[in-house]
Parts: C-alpha cells; structure tokens; sequence
C-alpha cells in the first residue's frame, strides 16, 4: 500500500486511554437509561445535549466546527494541506441503546487529535471527525441518513421533509434543537475515511480476536408493511369470517424466521416494530402495521428475499382478505470498502501486537456512506456476547485502548495515502 513513512516517527505514539474512557462515560450521563445504556433518538433533546457536549469537546480543541444543513457536525483540526482525513460515527441512539455503540467512534477520533496536539505533531494534511446525524434511523428513516446526505446520496430538501414514527418532521426538529446548519450538502470531501466501531456481533469474541478490519458492509433492505384488515367484536365475530392484520403480522414475522433458516448463511430477518389499532383486548384490529429489516452480505440473494416476501403478502392478502400496502424505508446495496485502508489497518493492528481478522459487517454504519466519495474502512472492536442496541452492550477497556491507538496510526497513515488519481 503506497503509504509514506510519516507516522514511523511516531509509532510509540499513543491515546490517553483514562481521558477517552471519562469521555465516553460522560456522553453516556446523557440520557442513561436502567442497564448502563442510553436512549437518545435522533433530533430529540436528549441528542441535543449530546450535540452540545460534543461541539464544547471540539471547541476546546480548537477545532473548526461546522454544522450543515442535515445537523451533521464536523470539526477539523487545519493542519498541513489538502482533503483532510476524517474519522467519525454517531451519537443518536436507538431507544435501548448502549454507551458505546457510535459514541466510541467519534470520542476515540477526537481523542485521536488530542494526542496529536499534545505531541505537536504536524501531521501533512488536516484531521476531521464528524458526527453524522440520524446513524441509527430509529427515529427517522433511513438509517445512515445524515452521512447518505453527507456523500449526495440524497437531496437534503428530501431529508428535510422526512416524518418520524412519532410524526415530527426532521426539518422542524432540527431547527427546533439548533442543529439547522448553514453548511452545504455534500459536504467537505475527505481525502481518507476510517471509522472505529464496536462489532456488534459476536464474532470476534468466538474466534478470540481483538481486532476487526472491516472488509464490507452488508446488503440493508427496510420495508413497512400496512396491513388493513376490519376491525370487530373478539367474542362475537366468528374465526371463520375475521380478517385480522394481527394474525396476518405474525404469520409475515413466521415467514422471515423461515425465510432466513431456508436461505442460511448471511441472511438475517427481523420484524422489530408491530403497531396495532386500535390495540384493545376485545377489538379484532382494523389495521397491523409492521417493519420488515432483510439484510445479506450478497445483493442477488438479498434481491430474491425480497421477491419471496414480495410474492407472500400477495397471497396472504388474498387469502385474508386484507388489503396489503408496503414503503421503502431504506434500500442499501452491500458495500466494499478500498483494500488500501483495509491493509492499513490490519498491518497497524499487528504492529502494534493485536490479533485481528478480516470481516463483514452487519451492521450499517457512516462509513458505508463515506466509501462512495472517498478511500474508506472500519475498525472493529469485540462486544462482549456480541450484544448491542441493549443497554447491557459492552467492550472491555483493553480492546477500547487498542482500538483507539489503532485509529490513530491509520489516520496518521492515512495523510501520506496517494490519490487514485495520482
Ligand atoms: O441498523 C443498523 O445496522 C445500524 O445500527 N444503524
Ligand atoms: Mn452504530
Ligand atoms: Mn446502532
């Protein structure tokens, strides 16, 4: 990987782990919930406070702060020259999120500059660390939408008018916590993007591995389904004339489960949300209204899950006598990141005494976004049990320390990476 030597003067370099830990424990007094996790939707005030703190880090690090016009904020440190190379994640949680999924991203990249400051080091282009608005997509659909943004992927008057699951519009949330930036959409091109991440999965810890370098991020494809059937009385309304949305909700969740156990290897499904109406003990329901999540690392099979559960609400519906109606919610194709990152990381991850293994991730993450404009990569890190979007989510200190300094060196590494184009 034609990387020059600047950071060979640096290798002992390292973060101050103490400093990024109380970091990452006081984002997470912001919004705790019972468990140890945190429950910060997007736009929501508590993502506010979380913003807050955030820009008052960055300002303290004489970091050059903007906020566009989707409430990303990025903060560059304007040393040497050209692109920057950026770092970043999320802070938005989902509702029974934990303290390090996103948070430890963006607090490990600004630690990241911290310690490059503190050993006046120079390095030949800018470091940046951006916190995407609306990673999680809990809130506001789709998920990654303030980075998808970000990279042009979608227009922000499009975003703007974007309705929450509690019917808020994203444009007025964000102009009600402040976040309504000035800067335009796309934004500041990164010479180099690399995201650090807690797997989320239980990988890692199975093969006793400290290390990811991400290769992919998984095909994502979110749909909801409406289901309306007729609402009526549950002691007088015989089985044989009831045309139940709840009954045809569970039967499309029994159809995922077996969907997945027929596809195998990389497919997952999962139905996460069930709304009835009027949800009342002794009401038929007049409508079921449900999201689809289907994910596989392999588009064509990903396409062809789509297509089997496409043809089963067709034959539900008839055979329920409901009507049946579905929206894209989000549509991602897999996506690979660039082997020179990828290379970077796992030959910093064994420099600095780690085992590390290549892999996909399951997860959706900013960088996915990032790869379409620029060379990009993730950094994984073992969550223990492989549990997330739980407040029980954890990593231990040791991986959270390694992790931190091996964002650090590639962002380093990363300055002297040449341009494709070059
Ligand atoms: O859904 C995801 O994969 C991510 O947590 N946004
Ligand atoms: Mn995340
Ligand atoms: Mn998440």
């Amino acid at each position: 990987m034609p990387l020059g030597n600047f950071r060979n003067n640096y290798l002992a370099l390292k973060v101050n782990f103490a400093r990024l830990n109380q970091r990452i424990n006081t984002l997470a007094e912001i919004s705790p919930i019972d468990g140890g996790g945190n429950c910060r939707l997007a736009l929501t005030d508590e993502d506010k406070y979380g913003r807050d703190l955030l820009v008052s880090w960055m300002r303290e690090l004489d970091l050059e702060v903007s906020v566009d016009t989707v409430g990303n904020i990025i903060g560059v440190w304007n040393v040497g020259n050209g692109a920057p190379v950026m770092s970043g994640s999320h802070i938005d949680t989902v509702r029974t999120g934990g303290r390090f999924d996103g948070c430890y991203g963006v607090l490990a990249a600004l630690e990241a500059i911290q310690t490059c400051q503190e050993a006046k080091i120079a390095p030949p282009r800018p470091l940046a660390v951006g916190i995407f608005t609306d990673e999680e997509g809990s809130r506001f659909a789709p998920d990654m939408l303030g980075s998808l943004v970000y990279v042009g992927g979608m227009a922000v008057e499009q975003a703007l008018d974007v309705v929450a699951i509690d019917g808020a519009r994203l444009g007025d949330e964000l102009a009600r916590i402040g976040y309504a930036g000035p800067a335009p959409c796309p934004g500041l091109l990164p010479h180099a993007f690399v995201e650090l991440h807690i797997e989320q999965g239980p990988m890692l810890e199975a093969n006793d591995i400290r290390i990811g370098a991400v290769t992919s991020v998984q095909g994502i494809s979110w749909q909801e389904v409406t289901v309306l059937g007729q609402s009526n009385h549950a002691g007088t309304t015989p089985m044989s004339l009831r045309h139940d949305p709840a009954y045809v909700a569970a039967e499309i969740t029994v159809f995922l489960r077996n969907l997945a156990r027929e596809f195998g290897g990389d497919q997952v499904c999962t139905v996460g949300k069930i709304d009835l109406h009027p949800n009342l003990t002794n009401v038929v329901p007049a409508k079921a209204t449900l999201t689809l999540d289907v994910r596989n690392t392999d588009e064509t099979l990903l396409k062809l899950a789509e297509t089997k559960i496409a043809e089963f609400l067709r034959q539900i519906a008839t055979s329920e006598g409901v009507k049946i109606s579905t929206r894209e919610l989000s549509r991602f194709e897999p996506v690979i990141f660039d082997d020179r990152v990828i290379d970077c990381v796992e030959s910093i991850a064994k420099q600095q005494g780690n085992t590390v293994q290549r892999m996909p991730s399951g997860a959706g993450h900013d960088a996915q976004m990032l790869a379409r404009v620029c060379p990009s990569g993730m950094i994984f890190v073992p969550s223990v049990k492989g549990i997330s979007h739980n407040p029980a989510e954890f990593t231990h200190d040791a991986d959270l320390e390694a992790g931190a300094n091996i964002l650090l060196h590639t962002m380093l590494a990363l300055t002297t990476l040449e341009s494709q184009d070059q």
